[in-house]
């Protein structure tokens, strides 16, 4: 299938400068295209992952993708997309964020020397040392303020406020555009659909300083079915690095999908051919509650950011905390899968159950965890405990010193 086809079955494709022309141009051949990414936070996110899967799409099918790190514009700050100013963050963070980003990127691309080999560029080594006149005069003259005034994300700032700052930052990435053109040949930019307004800037600069032709494409902003924000836990964003989000958090974050949006992030986030994909949408359909879209979504977008290993690890948690069975966890699992969960270092080797509860948080009182003790609600390390006058030894523990504490039905509590 070509690529834009391709692109149409996944919906991923939001708007497109000229489609018919696109696909013309990609029918002659390969094309270089580009989209990118400021450096304003530590670590990418399940956000960035879409365009950075985009680029791969076009490596996939023959084309030279360009990842773009925006040390200079992430001095800058995008307003696209953004309800208020942004306080600049120092140049040596950025710089740091953007060797991060750099480092992120490269396993998602193919830097081989082939035709479709892929680059990354840094557009500070461009906008860090461009002069104040030569700006001004090469590329705002190509600026109408009404033309920048009319952009979305200016317009919707003007109430609110925007500084010469923000307000400046399509010139740049206009720029950049105009730049890979002339140094790669670069065609194309992609970029989620908050990006068009700086995009469509690139390639009408493009067109009136080198009369040339250029081609811009967006990919729609992903959603949750219930109209939150996507790519959020109640920990926060879902990062891509791994200190950040482990990957059995990365995991769960997909499983949990919504039956009505799976079918939408399998398109987007994964490889799957499209019989693969229609086929988990009949079974979303048909056998909702086995879950395999979310299982398959899961695995195939942990993998793709986190390798095979760390998925199985995954799995192997999701699993034991499903039934509730942890003898064959590693620590290194227990500790992953057990992150979030309230924990409690025991410095005795030896605690009374009750008191063990209690310490670690399981029950307000020892009475109330007596009463749950005989009421059966305890379970240590997946066995039920009813004994009142169990005593926990630390080398019963798993790997000598894990007890997994269950209270009722799904409230968890780690003694280390
Ligand atoms: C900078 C210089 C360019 C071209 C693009 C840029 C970055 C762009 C931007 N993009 C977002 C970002 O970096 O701010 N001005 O956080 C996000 N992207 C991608 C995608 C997305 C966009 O990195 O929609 C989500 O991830 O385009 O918000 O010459």
């Amino acid at each position: 299938m070509d690529i834009l086809r391709d692109l149409e079955f996944r919906g991923l494709i939001y708007q497109v400068t000229d489609r018919d022309a696109l696909a013309a141009r990609l029918a002659q051949g390969p094309i270089t295209l580009y989209n990118g990414f400021d450096p304003t936070s530590d670590s990418m996110t399940v956000g960035n992952l879409v365009t950075i899967l985009l680029l791969r799409r076009f490596q996939l099918a023959g084309h030279r993708p360009i990842a773009l790190i925006g040390g200079g514009t992430g001095l800058i700050g995008d307003p696209s997309g953004k309800r208020d100013e942004r306080s600049l963050n120092a140049a040596e963070v950025v710089h740091e964020w953007a060797d991060r980003f750099r480092r992120q990127l490269e396993p998602y691309l193919d830097f081989g020397d082939g035709p479709s080999g892929a680059r990354m560029v840094d557009n500070y080594d461009w906008l860090g040392s461009i002069r104040a006149i030569e700006l001004l005069r090469d590329v705002g003259k190509h600026f109408p303020v009404s033309y920048m005034l009319a952009k979305d994300s200016v317009a919707s700032r003007l109430e609110g406020g925007i500084s010469y700052t923000e307000f400046s930052y399509m010139i740049l990435q206009s720029y950049d555009f105009l730049k890979l053109n002339e140094m790669h040949d670069c065609e194309l930019q992609t970029g989620g659909s908050d990006q068009w307004g700086n995009i469509t800037a690139g390639t009408d600069l493009i067109r009136r300083t080198l009369g040339r032709r250029a081609f811009g494409l967006t990919c729609p902003l992903v959603t949750k079915a219930d109209g939150t924000k996507f790519g959020k836990t109640e920990g926060g964003a879902v990062w891509l690095d791994a200190n950040r989000t482990t990957p059995y958090q990365f995991y769960q974050f997909w499983i949990n999908a919504e039956d009505q949006k799976v079918g939408e992030y399998l398109r987007f986030f994964t490889f799957l051919e499209p019989d693969a994909i229609l086929a988990l949408d009949q079974a979303v359909q048909q056998r909702p509650d086995q879950r395999e879209a979310q299982r398959t979504l899961a695995r195939e977008v942990t993998t793709l950011v986190h390798g095979a290993e760390a998925t199985r690890r995954a799995e192997r948690i999701s699993q034991a905390l499903f039934y509730g069975e942890f003898s064959d966890l590693s620590e290194m699992e227990i500790r992953e899968g057990f992150q979030d969960v309230p924990t409690w270092h025991a410095e005795a080797d030896e605690t009374p159950l009750v008191d063990l509860l209690v310490a670690c948080g399981a029950v307000p009182s020892r009475r109330q965890a007596r009463q749950d003790i005989s009421g059966g609600a305890i379970y240590l390390n997946g066995t039920r405990c009813s004994d009142l006058d169990r005593v926990v030894r630390r080398p019963e523990g798993l790997h000598g010193r894990y007890q997994i504490v269950r209270r009722g039905k799904r409230n968890y509590y780690l003694v280390d």
